[in-house]
């Protein structure tokens, strides 16, 4: 039987909870020793570090579960209001160490390893990096979950329990090779497996119209069925907040074996039918900002969103039955960009033909339900689906998209520019062509009630350039959500001589209001103060030198400046920038060794989509031309270039808190915000960056002083492309431009190979540098002398870089997630009862 509960009235919110840890290391001791023979079949004298580490997780696990359940019987006893957060990608990283922190179980944990002979940071370094996501995009995924579940918002992230995550990135020869990532080969002890709730997803086949009742009903024959079996993370908030999960599907054959197949002898190809199944939660796509059209990509979103839905629907028809009205109350579903948006044809679709629900009813539900996040503006990015495809592998899907695409262009465009032809061909959702395609953005418009940007600039762009005249249709529906990271990984755990910096000056609790960070700008000016903060970034620099020796065998010296550049390769983002840059320098201390700079490193950390060619061009650039200025004893070892192979979460927790300088360099209007921004300037580095996505709003909180900016604006970059650029302007009136642009073209760097680097400057040439780095590098390269004057007055760098963590508190993510709770979602807090 269904009970339909009443809701219950907002909690008042928890006092922030003692910061005590829930159990004595003693006891903590025998859970591990428990793990440890129990669940490992291993004892403390032959235990690998491997099983140390599995034996801790487990331990932690117990205090993980018993939080999981108090939270699920809360929302469960309060019928509450969720969001449900789809995603293509959540970059959780690793989770020991997080949880550990969350829980306020780190320093009990570390005293009671060190009883039993273990030493608790080795341990964290046996665990894989759960990557299941690119970049900035996943990762503000995993950085949302944090926040909701530490604030006590009631949330599920739904996503793909990929096999293989972003693949291991390794060198040969300055080259990028990829090899598959393993991240579940042995297991993972955070996740469990729920069965009972596993889904049934339908693909291919044809749909039926039946003639029976007053309105013909559509009936779809699905051609094959496959299984989703849900993988759950428990997902901890800090402070003793809730535990939220983390969802992810994984594909399975329905059967077995295809029994009439197997009976028939076909017992291979019966193997066959279940390993194509299994194709769709392989491995994640590794193309970040490009649609590349392929049929396993449309499967894996529909795979995932049909079975998120069909999750959402009967938790909710678990308490409520077929009463609908509370449902847009109790659902809130967030599209993670595009990548989810045939979630909205498939509500439609489980509401019409699965419960008989009129069209004008089921419409109105998911536009409450549905709201749609747009992280680019990058053309390449903007998805798009043929429709020879779609009616391939999801036909009904399609004819409700046509009857959306009816709907919207005959009431709502003829309304507002009656009888325009062109404007209705310029906002369907099918673009016609001599391929007609599907446009995933306009259906997530369409779709919609709220539709953000990630931060002020980009949005702004995306009512004025991407979506004009959907936001004159609905002047409401474009907002922003400026992005955020949260403090617990990226400033608590990952830098944890800073945290107790911070913790001996204000209130311990600034990882959860981290606007708090303000009360350092009064010591910004405090010698002693000053002192401690740059020794804290000294010890740091001095613990990634040994991670940078113990990687690539290069010595760096901790004394030299760190510059870092960490992030996925792309001509956007302009790493070539900072490579000619960098080659500027070294002809500059060629031609004069006594030229005047502050000894520096060059710290790269990115890697290229498979097919990216001139993207992995640069990495091998960036490579060769590190070998030959590091080994070059002329220079006094004032300049040194490293590029730290398989840039990932991990490794981002050891470079963003060594960094001196933060490389943010985009093209103005290209970076829709960027996060690793957030992360280096909270950590105490500086920016050098351009007027592009969340920087201008760092540079604001920072103050001009605090930061480089340079290069063209957004209006520039526009006033330059339409008056037309030419990048031999430069080349041929910059004479350091033409050089370091010939000396990449030679065989300095690649001996015996002359033009290995050539499509670098072909692309800047020829190709026309789509992306201005030459219009740029002047400024650049003013810019990086301002950084190496500064960086000489050691009390002004101290000062600023103080000032950079005190004022990054704006980018808290739980800020993010309440622009989110007070602008679209409109949810409640539910500390947990316990
Ligand atoms: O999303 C981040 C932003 O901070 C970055 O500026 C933005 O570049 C990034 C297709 C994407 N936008 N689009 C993607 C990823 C994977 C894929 O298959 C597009 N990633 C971003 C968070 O808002």
């Amino acid at each position: 039987t269904v009970t339909k509960k009443a809701a219950a009235k907002k909690p008042a919110t928890k006092a922030a909870s003692a910061r005590k840890a829930p159990v004595t290391a003693k006891a903590l001791q025998g859970k591990i020793i428990q793990h440890l023979r129990g669940t490992q079949g291993t004892y403390e004298e032959k235990a690998t570090p491997q099983a140390w580490w599995r034996a801790t997780s487990f331990a932690v696990n117990e205090f993980v579960m018993a939080g999981l359940t108090d939270t699920q019987k809360t929302h469960s006893r309060y019928d509450t209001r969720a969001v449900n957060y789809l995603s293509m990608e959540f970059l959780m990283g690793r989770l020991l160490s997080n949880n550990l922190h969350n829980l306020h179980l780190f320093d009990v944990t570390r005293a009671a390893l060190e009883g039993l002979g273990q030493n608790l940071d080795d341990l964290l370094e046996e665990e894989p990096d759960m990557a299941l996501g690119n970049g900035g995009l996943g990762r503000l995924a995993a950085c949302f979950l944090d926040s909701l579940a530490t604030m006590n918002l009631p949330a599920v992230g739904y996503g793909i329990h990929y096999e293989h995550g972003l693949f291991e990135q390794h060198f040969r020869d300055g080259r990028q090779i990829e090899r598959p990532d393993a991240w579940r080969e042995y297991g993972n002890p955070w996740e469990v497996c729920r069965p009972e709730s596993a889904q049934q997803v339908k693909l291919y086949g044809y749909v039926e119209t039946r003639y029976e009742g007053a309105t013909p009903k559509k009936v779809w024959h699905a051609g094959r069925t496959i299984k989703a079996v849900p993988w759950d993370i428990p997902i901890v908030g800090y402070d003793g907040a809730n535990v939220n999960i983390l969802r992810l599907w994984e594909s399975r054959a329905t059967n077995f074996f295809d029994w009439d197949v197997f009976n028939a002898g076909g017992y291979v190809d019966a193997q066959a039918e279940q390993a194509q199944a299994e194709t769709i939660s392989k491995v994640l796509y590794p193309n970040d900002e490009t649609d590349a059209g392929k049929e396993l990509r449309l499967i894996q979103q529909y795979f995932f969103c049909a079975a998120s839905v069909a999750d959402i629907v009967r938790r909710y028809r678990r308490a409520h039955g077929d009463d609908w009205t509370s449902f847009p109350k109790l659902v809130a579903i967030q599209l993670n960009d595009t990548h989810p948006a045939i979630a909205i044809p498939e509500l439609m679709r489980v509401l019409i033909d699965d419960y008989d629900m009129a069209w004008k009813d089921a419409w109105g539900i998911c536009q409450q339900v549905f709201s749609y996040t747009n992280h680019t503006l990058l053309p390449e990015a903007l998805e798009k689906w043929t429709v020879r495809l779609f009616e391939k592998v999801l036909p009904r899907h399609l004819d409700i998209i046509y009857d959306i695409n009816h709907q919207f262009l005959t009431q709502q465009v003829d309304a507002q520019w009656p009888g325009d032809d062109a404007m209705k061909q310029h906002l369907s959702i099918i673009e016609e062509g001599h391929e007609r395609m599907v446009r995933m953005g306009h259906l997530s418009v369409v779709g919609s009630h709220k539709v953000n940007g990630v931060a002020q600039v980009h949005s702004d762009l995306v009512r004025t350039d991407l979506f004009p005249e959907f936001h004159e249709l609905w002047p409401e529906k474009l907002t922003n959500v400026t992005n955020g990271i949260t403090p617990r990984r990226w400033l608590k755990a990952c830098n944890p001589r800073l945290a107790a910096l911070i913790d001996q000056h204000i209130d311990a609790d600034w990882p959860l209001h981290l606007d708090k960070l303000k009360g350092l700008i009064a010591k910004a000016d405090d010698a002693k103060f000053q002192q401690a903060f740059m020794a804290v970034k000294r010890e740091n620099k001095v613990d990634l030198v040994a991670e940078i020796h113990r990687l690539t065998g290069i010595e760096v010296s901790p004394d030299a400046l760190f510059d870092v550049q960490i992030k996925r390769l792309h001509e956007y983002k302009r790493q070539h920038l900072n490579l000619l840059h960098i080659l500027a320098l070294y002809r500059r201390l060629l031609d004069n060794p006594e030229y005047n700079m502050v000894p520096r490193v060059f710290l790269f950390g990115a890697k290229a989509a498979p097919g990216y060619h001139l993207a992995k061009d640069i990495i091998f650039a960036i490579n060769k031309v590190a070998e030959r200025i590091n080994n070059d004893s002329r220079i006094g070892g004032k300049l040194k270039v490293v590029m730290l192979p398989n840039y990932r979460v991990s490794l981002a927790e050891k470079m963003i808190p060594a960094a001196d300088v933060s490389e943010q360099i985009s093209t103005a209007g290209k970076e829709a915000s960027g996060t690793g921004n957030m992360k280096l300037a909270l950590n105490g580095a500086l920016t050098i960056g351009t007027l592009d996505g969340a920087n201008i709003e760092i540079a604001e909180e920072a103050g001009a002083d605090h930061c480089f900016i340079f290069g063209l604006t957004v209006d520039e970059v526009k006033a330059l492309n339409a008056r037309g650029y030419n990048p031999y302007d430069f080349y041929d009136h910059d004479e350091e431009i033409r050089a370091v642009l010939d000396w990449l073209d030679s065989d300095y760097f690649t001996p015996g190979q002359p033009g290995a680097l050539a499509s670098i400057k072909h692309s800047l040439l020829q190709g026309g540098d789509p992306y201005k780095v030459l219009a740029d590098f002047r400024a650049y390269s003013d810019a990086q002398r301002n950084v190496d004057e500064k960086y000489r007055d050691g009390t002004a760098w101290a000062r600023s870089a103080i000032i950079n963590t005190a004022t990054m508190g704006k980018f808290n993510s739980d800020r993010s997630i309440q622009d989110y709770v007070d602008r679209i979602w409109h949810l409640k807090a539910y500390p947990r009862d316990n």
